[in-house]
Order: structure tokens, then sequence, then C-alpha cells
């Protein structure tokens, strides 16, 4: 039946109603009586539909229906346990009673829920010296002059809540009553509790509402005119139409549009979080770096792991960058600090390849960029004889030939925050990282000592989640090495510290994402996040 035909034969039901006098109908009784309508929700609705159209007012009521369990279905359809073996054990009589033992083998899973509730209702007695049980009235075979008052409440209780989902009185003194004629010796309200306990029985709330005539009834569904448009105004008609209330508050159509990516989203944060701290943007945007600038400069050896294909990715064409472009002095004090050291430091002591330090790679961390800032910083102090002291900071991706799972992909976006400064210390250093952590929600850090080829101390971060509940790890640190600054021709007292983190991490736990995947490519949770 479609929703118009089932309106209008409620609405004729109803005109009915109204005009008997009678109470007014509620909508238990309509889906009783109509069950072509297609249930209770169904009549429900028909109803809140009458209600907008101003046809009819609804009242909403509520009432507590009790209905069997499964279990307590099964017990009105068979009998209780502790009847049943009642039964059995009168009709396989023993004198001197039946052992637990033998009673479960014969009776099976019930037994203990059998025993303990015919105890209960002293129909059994034990033996305290054998421990053997037996009935106290031994009844005959077909009479065991005991019911089963239980299965009688349970089947009573059963047809009671047919009747009682239809009405919309309040029925639970005429369920007592009727538990009374079923088991007189037991308060009803107690004997449902504990059927309810036994879980035999449960209750269900049962909302509905009584249906009154309101200003508009009709017995037509006359549709209000929703759509004002040339040819209705034109013609008049609007003039003998129902005009549709305009709805302020319906929701506007949810339109399909482009969505911040939740990456992009944490990067506008940490920028305006570095921004307020001081912090200037540097300009990341080179993908491709010769190793010089992502090695070399930062005084790491060029044996070292971090440089070989299963870490990096070296550019195939063109292979080399060029050298001419770069500043001579510089990369012969970068060669002198690799092979011999000096201003204290013994170096690397392996012999310097100015080629490999040309192979071109896709970076492998931001710090690149800091290093060719810092350089520059050298040659202002080195031309003008002032130093000025700089908050540098970078987001944007590096590369990594990393083994891909659901935290890694082959790149990410590194985060940099570099200090340069005069006698800058480890604890300058703490006092940075607080501050800016404390500005994405990490109130509590803690330090611990580490290793970075280019940092000398250096320390891991581990905060204090608070949405996670634990500490988690949330960055590495350090003050960049001697042997990386000096080459720059930086003055002898500036120290430069420094901190990283990555991009994907905080957005990760900020949007509950276990799967670096969902962040990228066309299964990004854009408007979903
Ligand atoms: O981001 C990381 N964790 C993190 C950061 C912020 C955060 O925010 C909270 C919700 C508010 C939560 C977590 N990590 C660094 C720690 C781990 O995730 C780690 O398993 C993964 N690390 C990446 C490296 O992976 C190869 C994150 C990335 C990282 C690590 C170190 C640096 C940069 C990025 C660095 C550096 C550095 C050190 C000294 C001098 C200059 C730069």
């Amino acid at each position: 039946m479609s929703d118009d035909a089932a309106l209008l034969a409620l609405l004729r039901v109803l005109e009915a109603c109204f005009s008997s006098g009678g109470p007014p109908p509620h909508t238990l009784g309509l889906c009783k009586d109509h069950p072509e309508w297609g249930g209770h929700d169904k009549v429900f609705g028909l109803c809140k539909s009458l209600q907008a159209r101003e046809y009819v007012s609804l009242k909403q009521k509520e009432k507590t229906l009790w209905l069997l369990t499964a279990e307590g279905e099964r017990y009105a359809a068979e009998g209780t346990p502790e009847f049943k073996l009642l039964c059995w054990m009168q009709e396989h009589h023993e004198a001197q009673g039946h052992d637990v033992t033998s009673l479960k083998a014969a009776f099976g899973a019930d037994t203990d829920v059998a025993l303990s509730n015919a105890m209960k209702l002293g129909w059994l007695k034990m033996d305290k010296g054998t421990k053997r049980i037996q009935p106290k009235d031994q009844g005959t075979q077909g009479d065991p002059k005991i019911a089963d008052l239980g299965s009688k409440a349970l089947q009573t209780i059963r047809e009671w809540h047919v009747k009682d989902a239809e009405t919309d009185e309040d029925t639970e003194q005429q369920l007592h009553d009727m538990l009374r004629k079923v088991d007189a010796s037991k308060q009803p309200d107690r004997f449902l509790q504990e059927l309810k306990k036994r879980k035999l029985v449960e209750t269900k709330k049962l909302k509905f509402c009584s249906v009154e005539r309101a200003e508009k009834f009709q017995v037509e569904l006359k549709k209000p005119l929703a759509d004002l448009d040339a040819k209705v105004i034109a013609s008049g008609s609007w003039k003998h139409q129902e005009l549709k209330p305009y709805n302020f508050f319906a929701r506007g159509t949810r339109l399909r549009r482009g969505a911040i990516h939740p990456l992009m989203a944490v990067q506008k944060q940490f920028k305006h979080v570095l921004t307020a701290m001081g912090f200037e943007e540097m300009d990341t945007n080179q993908y491709v770096d010769p190793s010089f600038w992502c090695f070399d400069s930062l005084f790491m050896p060029q044996q070292h792991p971090a440089r070989d294909v299963q870490d990096t990715f070296f550019i195939k064409s063109p292979e080399y960058a060029n050298g001419a472009l770069m500043e001579k002095d510089y990369i012969a004090r970068v060669k002198e600090m690799h092979e011999r050291g000096g201003q204290g430091s013994i170096g690397w002591q392996y012999d310097w390849s100015l080629d490999e330090s040309l192979k071109n790679i896709m970076r492998t961390h931001t710090t690149s960029v800091s290093a060719r800032m810092l350089y520059q910083m050298g040659q202002e102090y080195k031309k003008t004889g002032v130093f000025t002291p700089k908050k540098l900071f970078s987001i944007d991706r590096v590369f990594r030939n990393e083994t891909l799972d659901a935290t890694h992909l082959a790149e990410f976006h590194q985060v940099e925050g570099v200090v340069a400064g005069r006698g800058l210390s480890l604890g300058h250093l703490m006092g940075v990282m607080n501050t800016f952590y404390k500005a994405i929600g990490i109130e509590k850090l803690k330090f611990k000592p580490a290793f970075n080829p280019y940092t000398e101390p250096s320390m891991e971060i581990f905060g204090f989640h608070p949405g996670l509940s634990r500490w988690i790890e949330v960055g590495n640190s350090g003050v960049f090495r001697p042997e990386m600054l000096l080459p720059m021709d930086l003055p002898p007292d500036v120290t430069v510290i420094a901190w990283g983190l990555s991009l994907e991490r905080p957005t990760m736990i900020k949007y509950g994402i276990s799967n670096i995947r969902e962040l990228f490519g066309s299964k990004a949770l854009l408007g979903g996040v």
C-alpha cells in the first residue's frame, strides 16, 4: 500500500473515531485493527506525517511490557527444569535417593539450575550423610502431586503480552491479578522479579501515542503548495491552495565541495604555532638535492649507512649536481673537516670524494635546507661582520627508501625547527620544545639521550598524550656539531639547536587513522574526517 493510500485509509478511520465521541484512538489500537498498514512503526510514522500537516495532534505515551526471553519461552513450552527433574526422580524412584553425578548424567545441562530451584521450592530433600537426594513427596507417574507453577506463570505472561502490546492501558495490575490465580502463595511483583532474575522474562519500554483531531483535519490529502513558480502565480491558482509553511530550520542541500586535507590542516596549525613563536619559514621547494647538502655539509661521512641505496633514492639523470655552482672554498673546508678535522676535531679520517658529494638524491630530510640557510648566515657574517640570530622552520616532503607498511611510506613530511644564536645550549633547546609541544597539545615532555650523526648531544623526545593516555615518541633533537658549523664561517661562539618531527604521525593520531595509506591517494579520508 502506498503512503498516500495508507494516509487516506488512516484519515477515514480517524474520522470515524473522532465522530464516535469515544476516547482518542492510539497507535497501538490502530496497528492491531489494521495489520495491512505495516506494523506499529509504520502507523507511528503515518500519524507523524498527519501531525506535520496539522491534521492531528499527537500525545507521546510509554508503557512497560513484560515479555519472555528465549529461555522463558522454552520453560513455558516444555516445563521448568526443576519440575521436569522432580518428575524424572519420581519415575526413577530410588529408595536411597539419587547422587548428583548420576542425576547430571541422566538429566544433562539443566541439572544444576533444576536442583537449586527444586531445593528452594522444598520439593527435594538431601540425606546429610550420603548427600543423596530424593523427592519429599513421592508422587506417582503422571501425578507428581505438585504443579509446575513457574511454567504456568510464564505461559500466562506470554499470553498476556500479546494483548498488552495492543492496548494503551497500564495493565500491570491486571497481570498481577492473573499471576495471583496461578500461585496465590507468591507476591506477583516478587514473582516477576524472580523470573526476571532467572532471565526468563524481561521488560521493554513501548513508546506509542494517542491521536487527537487538529484544526486542519480533513479526509483528503491536499498537498500544500511547496513551490511558487511563474505559472502558479500568473494563473492565480495559489489563491485556492494551502501554502506549505516555510521551514527556516531545514538543512540546506549538502554541497559536494572540496575538503582541507588532514595533513594540510595539521601543517597549518604547526605553521601558526611556529610563526607565533617568532620562527621564519625556510624555502623548501627543492626536493632533489646534491648529497653534499643532505650529508656532507652535516659532517655525515660518505660511508654512513644512511647514504646507501637501501635508505636513499639516488637520481639517475642528472646523476650529478653541477659542482661549478658551489662555492669552492666552502667545499674545500668541508673536505678538510671530513678528512682531517680541525679546531679540536679529528674528522672522519678518510679520503673524501667530491663526486660522491655531488650525487643527486631525493632529499632525506629538510635539514639540508637548514644547512643551506646556516651557510648563507655564515657568508653574511663573513661579508658584514654582523651575525644575526635567527629562528627558522621548515615543513615539507622528504624521501626515504623505506620498507612500506601501515605507518611508513617512502616519503613523509618533516617538520624542523632551528635556532641559531650565541651560546645556545640544551637548556634553550628543551625550553623551545616545551613551548612548541605544549602549543600542539603535549604538556609533559621527557628527553632521552640519543645519537644523530650531525648533532651532539642529541635527544629523543617523548610526550604524554592526553588523548591516548600514554607516553609516545614525538620527535628528535640536538645541537649541531661544530664540525658542521665551523666550515660555514659562522662565529665560533654561535651554536645551533634544532629539533624535528613528522606531520603524518600527529595527523594520524588526531584523526584516529591507523593506516598511513588512508592519508594519501584515492582512499584519502577527506570529507569523512
Ligand atoms: O613525529 C613524530 N611523533 C609525533 C610527533 C608529534 C605528535 O603530536 C602529538 C599529537 C600532538 C605525535 C607524534 N615522530 C618523529 C616520532 C615517531 O613517530 C617516529 O616513529 C617517526 N619519526 C619519523 C622518522 O621516521 C623515519 C617521526 C619522524 C621524524 C623523526 C626525527 C626527525 C624528524 C622526523 C628529526 C630530526 C632532527 C633532529 C635533530 C636536528 C634536526 C632535526
